[in-house]
């Protein structure tokens, strides 16, 4: 763990509420995101009801212009408990391509990981971090947030999917908050920030 998740929680009760595969039931998962003038911090937290397994995934998009529509270049950035720990794997930072509707990793098309991540369980209750440059020389893959001129909002989306129970079952459920074609809004300020997701 590189940072507690303790800054602005969104919504504690409703955040992803009931992602989990049927097996498992559903539970409410809360998110985290806090920044410093280098970083953007990612946290999600739940109770996954039974172990996570290696291909669990939670992301985080970003619509970098805050305009609702995805588009080439929309910054995409994971954690899985199948990748090593606060190291800059490749599959960890995405891009969006092809008008948007592709996504692929940074690193595939020459680009730089700009992610790292590190997660871990009490029990079942698991907590995934991430942390992402702000302004990172990757323009055509990252986001490029300057806070000089005042605060910045992006729309963001929260991902998480996981494997039904089995290991190795292969099917998967996914869920987003707040959907899969929707935004919440990060407002970053040099001192600030604020999340509000409809
Ligand atoms: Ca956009
Ligand atoms: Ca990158
Ligand atoms: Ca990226």
């Amino acid at each position: 763990m590189f940072r507690r998740p303790t800054a602005n929680p969104l919504d504690r009760s409703t955040a992803l509420g009931g992602y989990g595969p049927v097996p498992e039931g559903g539970a409410p998962a809360t998110a985290y995101v806090t920044h410093d003038r280098d970083y953007l911090y990612l946290a999600v937290t739940f109770d996954r009801k039974s172990p996570f397994h290696a291909i669990d995934l939670v992301g985080f998009e970003f619509d970098n212009d805050n305009d609702g529509i995805r588009e080439d270049g929309d910054d995409i950035v994971f954690t899985t408990p199948g990748i090593p720990q606060n190291t800059e794997w490749p599959g960890a930072d995405f891009y969006r391509y092809n008008g948007g509707a592709y996504n692929a990793s940074d690193a595939a098309v020459g680009g730089t990981t700009d992610v790292i991540s590190a997660w871990g369980t009490v029990g079942t209750t698991g907590v995934f971090e991430m942390r992402h440059d702000l302004n990172s020389s990757d323009d055509a893959h990252d986001f490029s947030i300057d806070l000089s001129g005042g605060p910045v909002t992006l729309g963001m989306q929260i991902g998480v999917q996981l494997e039904a129970d089995p290991v190795g079952s292969g099917i998967t459920v996914d869920t987003y908050k707040p959907t899969f074609a929707t935004y919440c809004q990060l407002t970053l300020g040099k001192k600030t920030t604020a999340v509000t997701c409809p």
